[in-house]
């Protein structure tokens, strides 16, 4: 399936037609070095967030499921250290490694040499929904509820053309990004670094932005350039690049080869086998309930269900339907959609369901036309990644 740059709908054009206005603005402001604000701004000027520590945030989850496109102001913020300040002027983008050339990029450059490319994509952290596995047992790491994803517009240039550009040589098979962040880890201070295979750096989805939703990306969210890696989870997705290095393995860095791994229930931080299991990379199927409201007018009162489902990150997957179960997963009640479907992207999903007699709580779950589909129950894993058992709303 063919990536697609376009949101199907009413105003289309028009809002298409501003969106390219604010980012040619952006672009300017992102030239004349306007926007290069200090690290901590951000955190006074975001009341749309609830922060966990000063690095990372999510929004308030009924705000969250307002709105098929999050606004900058819901859109979480994942950051394993400070964020950089950096200065666009001198801001310099490397490609080496297994390339012909090497190629050193202004962001002029990347604006003027390369075609703009934009694609709309949902964001999400592996650890997106982390608290629920602790109700099991205590995890660690940011205790993230059900708002560490959202889903944006991205500007850019396609990875793809840079790496053409740069040429790629024999046995050239991963893609490594280095950030200019500095992350405290084990005693040491060290750049966030991730890879991804080749084939998806060359896949058309996979943008290197510069704007997010037609305005220059905030500080928080990479700053002045990123990647943006649709179906892969968050991780992957590296603000604040530095280098490119095209690569036979996959990147050394600590946040690829021992985090964001799925490790089996009884493995902890010392028994953990990080080389065997393979990188997190494409999303699962997951939903969540981020609303619900009752109608007590009626004879039997209805609940009035909102919420987000994914599919799976897998190119060409998609949602096949959302369920609510009002008995515990014994009957299912479908969900209609409430926004467009678009590849990459998340679903907003809406439902009316009767308050029958012993009604205390209902669950949700989506599955994907591949198939894939979620369970009442997954297995615990000590870094908490990747829950996506049924979610469940009560009602009082
Ligand atoms: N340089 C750098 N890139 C990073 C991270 C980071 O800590 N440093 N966090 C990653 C993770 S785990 C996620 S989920 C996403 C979050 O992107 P956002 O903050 O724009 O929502 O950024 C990714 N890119
Ligand atoms: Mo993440």
């Amino acid at each position: 399936m063919r990536f697609q740059f376009k949101v199907p709908g009413g105003d289309v054009s028009r809002r298409d037609f501003l969106r390219s206005v604010a980012l040619a603005g952006g672009l300017l402001a992102l030239q004349r070095g306007v926007g290069a604000s200090p690290s901590f701004a951000l955190f006074q000027d975001s009341p749309g967030l609830k922060f966990h520590d000063p690095f990372n945030a999510e929004p308030d989850l009924a705000r969250l499921v307002q709105s098929w496109m999050t606004p900058l102001e819901h859109f979480y913020i994942r950051s394993h250290g400070a964020t950089p300040t950096l200065d666009p002027g001198t801001y310099r983008l490397r490609i080496v490694g297994l390339v012909e050339r090497e190629l050193s990029l202004s962001l002029s450059d990347l604006s003027s040499l390369y075609a703009q490319a934009s694609g709309i994509a949902t964001l999400q952290c592996a650890g997106n929904r982390r608290d629920e596995f602790s109700l099991v047992k205590k995890v660690g790491g940011v205790p993230w509820g059900p708002g560490a994803i959202g889903n944006a517009s991205w500007e850019g240039v396609r990875l793809a053309e840079l790496l053409q550009a740069a040429g790629l040589k024999d046995g050239a098979r991963h893609v490594q990004f280095l950030a200019l962040d500095r992350v405290e880890h084990g005693g040491t201070t060290a750049p966030f670094g991730a890879s991804i295979p080749l084939e998806k750096a060359m896949a058309p989805e996979t943008l290197l932005a510069y704007a997010m939703n037609g305005e220059t990306l905030s500080p928080a969210h990479g700053f002045p350039l990123r990647a943006v890696v649709p179906g892969y989870f968050g991780v992957r997705s590296v603000k604040w690049i530095d280098t490119i290095t095209v690569s036979a393995e996959e990147s050394p860095n600590y946040f690829q080869q021992k985090a964001y791994k799925i490790m089996p229930p009884e493995a902890d931080e010392k028994t953990a086998d990080w080389t065997s299991a393979p990188p997190l990379n494409d999303m699962i199927v997951n939903s969540v309930v981020g609303t619900l409201d009752v109608d007590a007018r009626s004879k039997t009162p209805v609940a009035h269900l909102r919420g987000y489902a994914v599919p799976t990150g897998a190119t060409g997957d998609s949602l096949a339907q959302v369920e609510i179960s009002p008995d515990g997963g014994k009957s299912w009640q479908t969900a209609e959609f409430s926004s467009p479907e678009m590849p990459f992207c998340w679903r907003l999903w809406e439902a009316k369901v009767p308050i029958g007699a012993h009604v205390s709580a209902f669950a949700v779950r989506a599955t994907a036309r591949s198939g894939a589909t979620q369970k009442p129950e997954i297995d615990w894993n000590f870094k908490g990644y990747g829950f996506n058992a049924y979610h469940h709303r009560s009602l009082s």
